[in-house]
Parts: C-alpha cells; structure tokens; sequence
C-alpha cells in the first residue's frame, strides 16, 4: 500500500519553494537585471551591425579588399500591375527606397460600363512564359526569374536589400505584420470596392468602427518604435504606409487619434527617396476604375 503525504507535507513544500524564490530574486535581482540590459544591448549591437553592413556594403568591400559587387543585372526588373496604387504601390515604394531601376508597366483597364481588362486577360497566359502556374497581378521580372504573389515580391527585393528585419525578434514582427497587412488589405479593398453586403454608402460606418478596432491593434504593436519591425526599417513599413495611407482617403482624419501611426506615416513619406517619388510620380488612383472609391473620386 502506498503511503499518501499529509496535505501540510504539500503546503510546507510550496512555502519553501516560495521562500528559496524569493531569496533567489532578492539576492540575484542585479544579475537579473544585467542579464536584461544585456540582451537589449545585444540586439542594439547586432541591428546596428547590420544596418551598417546594408549602409555601408560598398566601404566594408574595399576594406576588405574585394569589389562590391552589386547583383548582376543585364536589364533593370520590371514590375507590372494595372495603372493604380493597388497592391504594386508597396512594391514600388520599396523599389524607390532601395534605389533599384526598375521598368513600372501598367496595363490600363477599359472605361465603364464594360471596364475592359483584355489588355491583361489577352496576354496573361504567355507573356510569364506558357509554363509559368500562376500568372497574376502584379508580377516582377528579374532577367530570367519571375515572381508573383505580392508578398513574395515584397520578399524577394526586400531580401537582397537586408529589409526582412536584422535580428530574430525584427524577422518574427516583419513576418507578423505582412500577413496582418494582408488581412487589412483585403478589408481595405473589399469596401473600397462596394463588396460589403449594403454597399458602400451603407457601410462605412460599420467600416469605420472595424477600421479603429484594428488601428488600435496596429497602434499598439508599433508602441513607441520608429518602424514596425522595431529599430530598424523593413519592407513591411511601406506595405503599411500605403494602407494606412488609402484607409486616411477613405475614412477622412482617421489615424488622428493614434499619434504614433501618424508620426509614422510621416516618417515614411519623409524618407527622402519616398518624398522624390511621391513629388516626381502622378497620383495614380487607388483601385480599378470600376470599384466605388473610383468611381466616385474618394480616391
Ligand atoms: N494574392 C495575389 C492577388 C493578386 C490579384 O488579385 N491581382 C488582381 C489585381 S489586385 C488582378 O487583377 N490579377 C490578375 C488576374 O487575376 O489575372 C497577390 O497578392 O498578388
């Protein structure tokens, strides 16, 4: 038969436990708190390291003796979509900031009531090669390598430029927050087009609750970082910009209670390659010409 402790055996036990936890935390609070100072520190040394190496890739070459060689490109990429912001408008703000050449074609969808789109459906089955799986919109043409999936494009320049964040903790917000964008974008779109149930007009308002519920969260996940990956910029900073950015056109004075999704939003446009592109470039419409907020010039 086996012999089952008295229950103050188990209450004596956890009181010890307490107390040696204690005594732990009492006796060991400064290592503790050095362990912490030297984690962020850590993280600093290496987000700086890293961002020196993308800044200063072409010094730390010579240094060492070798030629920076950038990747070699017989012709620029050339990324297309139709003639709006859209998902490309992302794509091409990260291409402006990394300072890529790349060709920016657009296919133009007809007028309504029709809003033609053959310019595309014409040619989508062999213009990525007859044996590319997924044609799509927006694409990007590296010499020989096609992409498509808007993230994935987002991805692809954003590796080669080290912007898929410089620390674990950077790649994991980076990662988080391009699926969120997704999501948002989608919500994004979905009114812009008129494809919520009562239609837009009707909408809105439910919209707009929806919309701060998520700035909130977008808000909160910022804090009091410049970027959303935290110290440093990534891909996943233009992504954002430009929802945030459409959803101000549409829900007029939205983010003006989230100061620090404002602050960024500035920030971004600020850069000084986003204010050259933003100055140079024509306002392209946000969405296709047959969706609500075209039609009716919201934006
Ligand atoms: N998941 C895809 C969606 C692409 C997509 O829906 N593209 C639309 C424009 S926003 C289009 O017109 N695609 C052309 C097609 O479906 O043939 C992405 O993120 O790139």
């Amino acid at each position: 038969m086996t012999h089952c402790p008295h229950p103050r055996y188990f209450t004596e036990r956890e009181e010890a436990i307490e107390k040696k936890e204690t005594k732990f935390k009492v006796d060991y609070v400064d290592e503790i708190e050095n362990a912490k100072d030297l984690r962020i520190d850590l993280r600093r040394a290496q987000d700086m390291i890293a961002m020196m190496k993308r800044e200063h890739a072409e010094e730390i070459a010579e240094a060492r003796g070798n030629k920076f060689v950038r990747p070699a490109r017989t012709k620029p990429m050339t990324l297309a979509y139709w003639d709006i912001r859209g998902l490309a408008q992302p794509i091409r703000l990260l291409l402006e900031y990394v300072g890529e050449p790349y060709e920016d074609k657009r296919y133009v969808q007809g007028p309504g009531p029709g809003f033609d789109k053959s310019c595309w459906t014409q040619v989508k089955d062999s213009i990525l090669g007859p044996e590319y799986p997924f044609p799509n919109l927006p694409y990007l043409q590296d010499g020989d390598t096609v992409v498509t999936q808007s993230n994935a494009i987002v991805r692809y320049i954003a590796r080669e430029h080290h912007l898929l964040g410089n620390t674990k903790e950077q790649c994991r917000r980076v990662d988080v927050m391009l699926e969120e964008a997704m999501d948002f974008r989608n919500r994004t779109v979905t009114m812009a087009y008129g494809r919520l149930g009562l239609g837009y007009a009707k909408e809105i308002h439910n919209y707009t609750q929806t919309l701060h519920q998520n700035l909130t969260k977008y808000s909160k996940f910022l804090g009091a970082w410049d970027w959303f990956a935290g110290e440093s910029i990534s891909c996943v900073d233009f992504v954002m910009f430009e929802l945030l950015d459409q959803n101000s056109l549409m829900v007029k004075g939205c983010l003006s209670e989230y100061t620090n999704l404002e602050a960024f939003v500035a920030r971004v446009a600020g850069l000084s390659a986003i204010a050259k592109f933003i100055q140079k470039t024509e306002a392209l419409p946000c969405n296709n010409k047959h969706s609500y907020t075209s039609i009716n010039g919201i934006c």
